[in-house]
């Protein structure tokens, strides 16, 4: 199923995807994207495919959420399904309901490198652990690895604009009222600043901070 406009497609009563099938959803806005509505049941079993336009602007932390399938029930999933990181710290993301398919694009904080919601220390382990800190490659780095500023680097500069946007915090998961930071802005920039240096030291094979 393709549409060059977007709309609501509610024609059809009951839908029954084969393993080879596609379907394929716009996104023009956060009111303007392509729905299926049936009064009967869905059974997804293909691919998903969805092109979310560039103009849906999403603020920092910003959470768009589109119902691009309503039945009377979903069963199974689409083998092939868009979660994934799309660029720029735009995450993508399908879930799936008794009745619903719910597609989510959310735009993270500087600093949340795995797109969960918050800013903690999994994700500084995640982008060292990516070994791209100012290394010699030149635009290597995407936001997973640690490019916060959309240069295609990880360097200094990252680390003080997810520092300097307020958000890290010391809880595991994201909560309804995010927790005070534990430590101070300084604080945090300063331990990050020094893990970075030790990080380059042993990569250049100088001695190693104790
Ligand atoms: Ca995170
Ligand atoms: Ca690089
Ligand atoms: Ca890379
Ligand atoms: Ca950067």
């Amino acid at each position: 199923m393709d549409w060059s406009i977007v709309g609501v497609e509610s024609r059809i009563t009951s839908l029954s995807q084969t393993d080879s099938g596609t379907l394929r959803f716009d996104v023009q806005q956060k009111n303007a994207y392509d729905k299926i509505q049936l009064t009967d049941k869905a059974t997804l079993a293909g691919a998903l495919e969805v092109t979310i336009a560039a103009g849906i602007n999403l603020t920092s932390g910003e959470e768009a959420q589109f119902e691009l399938l309503t039945a009377s029930s979903v069963n199974g999933k689409f083998d092939i399904d868009p979660t994934h990181h799309q660029g720029l710290g735009r995450f993508v993301s399908v879930g799936y309901k008794t009745d619903s398919v719910l597609l989510s694009v959310y735009q993270a904080k500087p600093g949340d490198a795995n797109g969960d919601g918050i800013f903690n220390s999994k994700d500084l382990i995640i982008v060292f652990a990516a070994g791209e800190y100012e290394d010699l490659f030149a635009d290597n780095s995407d936001w997973t690895e640690g490019d916060w500023n959309g240069d295609n680097e990880f360097d200094s500069g990252d680390l003080v604009a997810a520092f300097k946007d307020g958000s890290y915090t010391s809880a595991d998961k994201k909560v309804q009222s995010v927790p005070e930071p534990s430590m101070s802005y300084v604080a945090l920039l300063a331990l990050g600043i020094f893990v970075s240096s030790c990080l380059r030291r042993s990569w250049r094979k100088l001695p190693a901070c104790e």
